[in-house]
């Protein structure tokens, strides 16, 4: 018999199991209430119309007892059994305290949301109706019961998430609400088979020369009806293999070469070329019992981190070639993960692509991202840094979690392998970081904290299931135990400092090897923010918006931070403008720095690209999938060949950055001018820059030096348009003239085009296309014009009708309109 497998999504109801509370009268009055497979416990009640939205306003509060009680999903389905066969039922993820019944037999218990299981079904399973029921009890509870029976252990954050395998941020974050909830939140299906079926396939991908090679790793699973040997053939890109496995076997292994093999590259590098590989198991007759299919692809990776003169390097090597890293962290996209589907994934991978991001770190308080992510950054040729699921917390390393967490290692590892796109595993968020500066130790009293999986147990899973990919023990981690994990001269490092306490231009203090995660705050855009809050008067402190700030003291830090640079906001619209403005300077800022120390830096990844729901937070993309300024600025500022203006002792240097396969050569024009345009000093050069380089050119002291700072700067122009810009004042101090500026507007079939000429300087001007209509974009932002310069902007999503709203505030903003009134500046 061949392997089938019938999925089960439908006749699913869901039934509070503790029903002796109060507040959830009307659920109980409403059972059994439809559910949705793979889903949420929350996501059904919502969908039910028996809690309100828990994204908007304070509705997070409202429907916290969710999380408290038991639920049970329950389904039926038929089936007819057959002679010989084995059924199982499979389940690729139970968030998270499960016991599964079917018709009225327990068939298993499960405590980890992070790993997929197969059961059995045995002699519970009969001949027609059969009832199956996952109940699930309260995480919270199971939590908090197994901090209070093995003790707490240091934690940033205070509830148990160390003490239990479910995404911790679901507990809450410092952008993320708190939802603990409860489901079948992956698929879950019914496998028939007899005789033997696959189990584990470990795709271990190599290249040789132009040869790309193959090693599978096959586990097999047999019944006692299998009699004969078994053959397993393998296919990809033409070439096949079959071996012959005597039937005591449990395993097997089968290499394959494909000559002449493509290679898959990162994003800007080269195309990336994915095989379908097949590996189909049979019986001694012939007869097909099992197959297996993945899109592989053909590349090698490792990590250069051997030492240099500076200390050591963090470099990712994708086929020998050292690939600087323009990252961004990836958190879960949203609360309720299973809504998160290839359309979305699609939407928002391409959201960072567009951005000229080139990695992306899934981060460790999330999940181990679905396969439908995974495939498309195998598409879109996006690198991922998985994270294992730890973050900001000790963690006991005994049993009963010790024995979750190395199936649940061995599981995505084995699970993630097929997909090019993965290039690091990493062991943990911030824990090693935690055990050096965050006082740790003294509460710790020599109880075990997670190093142990850091340094052992997951390099150990890594190597054995998947020896083709690199592992790092953590993020921060500077290569030893010896070192400080946030040393700039070794590893990786986070700078979080900046953000907390200091200012922007502190970015230039620090000289790391590689930044994973550095990022500034800023709101969501005004459509997302005025859709989950509804305060009146909506304000920066008004209860709903400041609800939707996790952050400690996240407004404190937003105004401190702008402070220095930009005038004080009269109204909230105002304050929005001026926030996302500076988040958006904030970053480039710090990127651009970062780039500018090419090679002795390798690559920054900016906390964060995406939200999972409406809230001020570090994202570039909010939590409805609008772009915020921040966007632009990466785009920008992550550009593959990048023009910068940085302070070097007491002078200014134009630094060229060329993340681009081919040598950039070209002209550059650089000026100092007043903000009428009026040239004032001049400097030509030409900048060249090898493939992957970055070059520094030393600015003259006629450039460099100003005449009145307050209405000077400097423009870099090459020949083919790459720009830097410098103002020797902080905004606040800037003699920016009231902005003068001619709009001709046309229309498009999805839009209209804004042809926007300056006649005075115009800076970062922005079109908040989503106040006019909320799914509309526009395709620039922050752009600064020049007297007499001219852009075109367009809009697309909005009615040609309403194209007026477009030219004018609170639509369309620059910062003159702010710094001046009337031509008086207001601070
Ligand atoms: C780091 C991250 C996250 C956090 C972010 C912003 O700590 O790893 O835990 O959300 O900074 O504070």
């Amino acid at each position: 018999m061949q392997a089938t497998y019938r999925p089960l999504t439908d006749g699913w109801s869901l039934r509070l199991v503790d029903t002796d509370v109060p507040a959830a009268a009307e659920v109980v009055a409403a059972q059994p209430i439809p559910a949705t497979v793979p889903g949420s416990v929350h996501t059904d009640l919502l969908a039910a119309g028996l809690i309100p939205d828990p994204y908007l306003d304070l509705n997070e509060l409202v429907v916290d007892w969710v999380g408290r009680r038991s639920w049970a999903y329950s389904t039926t389905f038929d089936w007819h059994l057959t002679e010989g066969a084995v059924v199982e039922l499979v389940c690729d993820g139970l968030d998270t305290i499960a016991t599964i019944t079917l018709n009225g037999r327990t068939i298993a218990t499960t405590a980890n949301m992070h790993r997929r299981y197969r059961f059995p079904l045995g002699a519970a399973l009969v001949e027609g109706t059969n009832a199956l029921e996952v109940t699930f009890a309260s995480a919270w509870d199971f939590a908090e019961a197994a901090r209070e029976e093995q003790g707490a252990l240091p934690n940033a954050y205070p509830a148990p998430f160390n003490f239990i395998r479910k995404m911790a941020c679901s507990f809450g974050w410092d952008w993320g609400p708190t939802t603990v909830t409860s489901g079948i939140w992956r698929p879950i299906g019914i496998a028939e088979w007899s005789g033997a079926r696959l189990g584990g396939v470990r795709p271990e991908v190599g290249v040789s020369g132009d040869t790309g090679t193959v090693r599978f790793g096959v586990d097999l699973v047999s019944s006692p009806s299998n009699e004969g040997d078994l053959t397993l053939t393998a296919t990809i890109g033409g070439q096949t293999t079959t071996v012959t496995v005597d039937r005591s076997e449990s395993s097997a292994a089968l290499e394959i070469a494909v000559p002449q093999a493509r290679l898959w590259w990162p994003l800007g590098l080269g195309d990336q070329p994915l095989y379908e590989a097949q590996l189909v198991l049979s019986d001694g007759d012939g007869r097909e019992l099992d197959r297996w299919t993945r899109r592989l692809g053909f590349r090698t990776v490792s990590l250069d981190v051997a030492p240099d003169a500076d200390g050591s390097p963090f470099t990712v090597v994708v086929n020998n070639v050292a690939v600087p890293v323009r990252g961004a962290n990836w958190i879960p996209d949203d609360a309720f993960p299973h809504r998160v589907d290839r359309a979305r994934l699609e939407r928002r991978l391409g959201q960072a692509v567009g951005a000229n991001i080139n990695l992306l770190r899934v981060w460790g308080g999330g999940v181990y991202e679905s396969d439908e992510f995974y495939d498309v950054c195998d598409e879109l040729g996006i690198m991922v840094w998985q994270d294992f699921l730890f973050a900001c917390a000790a963690y006991p390393e005994e049993n009963p979690l010790r024995d979750e967490v190395v199936a649940e290692a061995e599981d995505n590892v084995e699970r993630l392998m097929s997909h090019p796109s993965l290039v690091l595993w990493n062991g943990n968020n911030e824990n090693i970081w935690g055990w050096f500066d965050w006082d740790w130790q003294q509460h710790l009293r020599g109880r075990t904290w997670g190093l142990g999986y850091y340094l052992d147990l997951l390099p150990a899973v890594v190597s054995r299931i998947d020896p083709t990919r690199p592992y790092w023990p953590g993020s921060p981690y500077s290569g030893s135990m010896d070192i400080a994990p946030n040393a700039d001269d070794h590893g990786l490092r986070h700078v979080w400092d900046v953000w907390n306490e200091k200012d922007y231009t502190a970015y230039r203090d620090v000289h790391p090897r590689f930044v994973s995660e550095f990022g500034w705050q800023g709101p969501p855009t005004w459509a997302t923010l005025t859709e989950s809050v509804h305060d009146d008067p909506l304000l920066p402190d008004s209860p709903g918006v400041l609800h939707h700030q996790k952050a400690n003291d996240g407004n404190g830090k937003l105004a401190r931070g702008l402070a220095p640079h930009l005038p004080e906001p009269r109204d909230m619209q105002d304050w929005h403008f001026l926030t996302q403005v500076n988040q958006a300077r904030a970053v480039s800022v710090g990127i651009e720095h970062f780039r500018s120390e090419r090679p002795r830096c390798m690559g920054t990844i900016v906390w964060q690209l995406n939200d999972c729901w409406p809230v001020t937070s570090w994202a570039a993309v909010d939590g409805y999938g609008r772009l915020k300024p921040l966007w632009y600025a990466l785009r920008s500022s992550y550009a593959t060949r990048l023009l910068t203006i940085q302070p070097r002792g007491d002078g200014l240097s134009l630094v060229a950055v060329n993340d681009g396969g081919e040598s950039w050569r070209e002209p550059v024009v650089v000026r100092r001018m007043d903000l009428d345009g009026t040239v004032l000093a001049e400097f030509g050069s030409r900048s060249v820059v090898d493939r992957f380089g970055s070059a520094e050119l030393s600015l003259p002291a006629d450039v460099v030096t100003p005449g009145d700072p307050a209405r000077e700067l400097i423009v870099a122009t090459s020949t083919t348009g790459v720009r830097a810009l410098w103002f020797f004042a902080e905004d606040k101090d800037l003699a920016l003239p009231a902005p003068r500026t001619e709009i001709s507007v046309r229309r498009l079939d999805d839009g209209v085009e804004l042809t926007i000429r300056a006649a005075t300087l115009v800076k970062d001007l922005c079109v908040f296309a989503d106040r006019v209509a909320p799914d509309a974009v526009a395709s620039d932002m922050l752009v600064t014009l020049l007297p007499g310069e001219t852009r075109i902007i367009t809009v697309t999503g909005v009615d040609a009708a309403d194209a007026e709203l477009l030219t004018r505030s609170p639509v369309l903003r620059s910062l003159g309109d702010v710094l001046t009134a009337e031509g008086t500046r207001l601070s």
